[in-house]
């Protein structure tokens, strides 16, 4: 038995399925302030116990093959929580509906464990009073990347994009976040509760709204990128305005056989998902419109720039060069400068007045700056790199 269960071990070793386990911490003490500085109360999905629970919750991540166990504990007063794995071929045991598998209540915990198997993008959500329970902020992305984030196929092919990012879309209706709606009974069949009428004051992409986009831009070198969307929230998300030449190649978890030409008009109706490609050759405005599935009227809408490098020349090795984590809190890595000799740096704020200047080595500390907006600016030789760089609390 002994040496089967060796053989077994260095069969998975071999294979490289992985055992991937995610600690999840459901809260209704949660808080998020809006970019106008309303306050609301939130409830979440935090990785440990000091957290207030994150908007949206962390993004999980796997890869087909492995074995996904999420240990689930609830430490919300008086409410139950699920985590319903959304669009995952889960056993009834695992789907997370309560009154069909379990629920965990204060104090307690579960485990949900599932195959990781298509590639592509999924949800997890409480399930418990799910209009409230999602709405309070009770939900994250799932990814089941191939070999890594940049991967996917196309027209049945393996393919490589440059860069890859996640949004999920979401909304926030701030009657919807008091203590008279949150905290109503949890238990769905005595639900007896009236709803407000929804209607979003708040439009969220990954829980940002439109001017952390503008100040924080997607900032890459020109090239290929994955984008992998969702939505978790109550409105359709119409794709308005992306770059000539986007497809779709990946719907709700499922490799297109056919990639989807998106030249013409489509929306992302709540719960579903997309891998979407495209080709960034100049700056982009991704715009994203949220209308009322019963009205079609326009709610809000949301324009997540990309701006490229900007860069003379096709094969200047600037466009290699990255500046993280931004937002940051003042220390600053460099990525890609690949040990360039003469590399200095120049830090100005919003007034354009120099703040800080130096040799640029891998790494640059700010000192004795206000939280704010700043532009770093990066000379390699003759060529420039400028970027925006935003200053958080420390
Ligand atoms: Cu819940």
């Amino acid at each position: 038995m002994k040496f089967t269960g060796f053989i077994l071990a260095l069969f998975l070793s071999l294979s490289g399925f992985a055992q991937k386990n995610y600690l999840l911490i459901g809260r209704n003490t949660g808080n998020k302030t809006l970019e106008d500085s309303t306050k609301i109360r939130t409830f979440g999905f935090a990785r440990n116990l000091n957290e207030n629970p994150p908007i949206p919750g962390p993004t999980l991540y796997a890869k087909p093959g492995d074995s996904v166990t999420i240990d689930f504990w609830n430490v919300s007063q008086g409410a139950s929580h699920t985590i319903h794995l959304h669009g995952l071929d889960v056993d009834q045991q695992n789907d997370g509906v309560p009154h069909l598998s379990f629920t965990v209540l204060h104090m307690e915990h579960g485990y949900y464990r599932f195959k990781a198997v298509h590639p592509g993008v999924y949800l997890y959500h409480c399930h418990v009073l799910s209009p409230i329970h999602v709405q309070a902020g009770m939900y994250g992305m799932l990814i089941i990347e191939r070999n890594d984030s940049l991967e996917y196929m196309e027209n049945g092919s393996l393919k490589r994009a440059d860069f890859s990012f996640p949004i999920l879309f979401s909304e926030v209706d701030t009657n919807w976040h008091k203590d008279s709606v949150l905290m109503q009974g949890h238990d769905a069949m005595i639900h007896t509760a009236k709803l407000p009428k929804y209607e979003a004051q708040y439009f969220l992409a990954n829980g940002r709204e439109q001017n952390s986009w503008t100040n924080s831009p997607i900032h890459k070198p020109k090239g290929d990128y994955l984008m992998r969307l969702a939505n978790v929230g109550n409105y359709a998300i119409e794709l308005d305005q992306l770059p000539p030449g986007s497809r779709i190649v990946n719907s709700d978890g499922r490799d297109l056989p056919t990639a989807l030409s998106l030249d013409s008009s489509w929306s992302i109706y709540p719960g579903e998902r997309y891998d979407i490609v495209f080709t960034a050759e100049t700056d982009q405005n991704l715009r994203f419109t949220y209308r009322n599935l019963n009205t079609w009227k326009a709610m809000g809408q949301l324009i997540i720039p990309i701006q490229l490098f900007r860069i003379g020349i096709e094969s200047n090795p600037i466009n290699q060069v990255q500046l993280f984590p931004n937002p940051g809190t003042g220390s600053i890595q460099i990525g890609g400068l690949n040990g360039a000799a003469d590399a200095s740096y120049r830090v100005y704020n919003t007034a354009g007045q120099l703040m800080q200047e130096g040799v640029c080595e891998n790494e640059i500390q700010l000192r004795g700056l206000k939280p704010g907006l700043y532009f770093i600016e990066l000379q390699i030789g003759n060529q420039v790199l400028r970027e925006r760089y935003s200053l958080s609390q420390p």
